[in-house]
């Protein structure tokens, strides 16, 4: 994986930018350009920020040819969190430098996140630097996403329950999908119509029904005034979904809320269940606080 975003605590010079480290270039020797370099400081980091959620299998780092103990007892860490700076998710390995070789690799077994980083946590003051990190993996799931007007919205093809879907959505993303005007509409209708990999007749969105009475709110608290459900719409579901059927039907201007609708309740078929075991999602809800939702869909999420 190679030309993502990437950051460092610092940057020691133009010979030492962050980028350095994923440029595909090996080159051990500092003066040409191929490595990455902190200013001297204490808790120094560098960070690789993968595109989606990834599971990670090995980590390849090239060293210096030069000061190759700044490499020893540096941490690399692998998660969706960006608290600090993401050098509080859970670790894959520390290393130290390999006095037989350059380059050493890591077994990650799989670990899942969206950011890498390389840490050292020593409270004296030295440069974190390294000049190539090769990371090697897959894909979590498969997703494909849109960004207009400062908002992204993702759509993520595997199944799980509404409220799985909502703790790996706040996990790996920022949140179940919450529709705040008809443009995220649009936004999900041109992913569903790009979408590469199949999706269900469903995806789940952030919205949910009081237990107690027949009121819908969105899990962001922004106001549910729109009052165009689909016909034929189960409303004894708890948890609200949107059609990834086409041709869709526009909302009136009236509404601008769009196709949202409640899905259907009835437990899938066992030949859909078998499906969404193989692509990794389990066969029954890891949380069971939210009941009246474990039919799966795909789901959508948003930042
Ligand atoms: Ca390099």
């Amino acid at each position: 994986m190679t030309s993502y975003p990437n950051r460092q605590s610092s940057t020691y010079s133009n010979l030492g930018k962050a980028e350095h480290a994923i440029d595909g270039n090996s080159d051990p020797e500092w003066k040409h350009y191929s490595c990455s370099s902190t200013a001297y400081e204490t808790k120094p980091w560098w960070r690789l920020e993968l595109p989606g959620v990834y599971r990670v299998s090995e980590i390849q780092v090239t060293n210096r040819n030069a000061k190759r103990k700044r490499l020893n007892s540096v941490e690399i860490f692998i998660g969706n969190s960006l608290v600090n700076n993401g050098n509080d998710n859970p670790r894959c390995a520390i290393i130290n430098d390999d006095p037989g070789c350059l380059t050493q690799t890591v077994k990650c077994w799989g670990m899942a996140g969206r950011f890498i980083n390389l840490y050292r946590s020593f409270d004296v003051a030295d440069a974190l630097t390294f000049c190539e990190v090769k990371v090697y993996g897959e894909p979590a799931a498969p997703s494909m996403s849109i960004q207009k007007m400062g908002r992204n919205i993702t759509i993520v093809g595997t199944r799980l329950c509404w409220s799985d879907a909502l703790l790996y959505c706040r996990d790996s993303h920022w949140d179940l999908l919450s529709l705040i005007g008809p443009e995220d509409q649009e936004m999900i209708d041109e992913l569903v119509a790009r979408a590469t990999f199949p999706l269900t007749s469903q995806l789940w969105v952030g919205l949910r029904r009081s237990p107690s009475g027949s009121s819908w709110f969105w899990m962001s608290g922004d106001p549910m005034d729109f009052t165009r459900w689909d016909e034929g719409s189960h409303h004894s579901s708890l948890c609200g979904g949107t059609s990834s059927q086409m041709p869709y039907f526009p909302p009136p201007p009236d509404t601008g809320r769009g196709h949202i609708r409640p899905p259907t309740h009835s437990p899938p078929p066992e030949r859909e269940r078998k499906s969404a075991t193989a692509i990794g999602a389990p066969r029954l809800c890891k949380t069971r606080k939210l009941k009246g939702c474990n039919a799966r869909y795909h789901r959508v999420s948003s930042r």
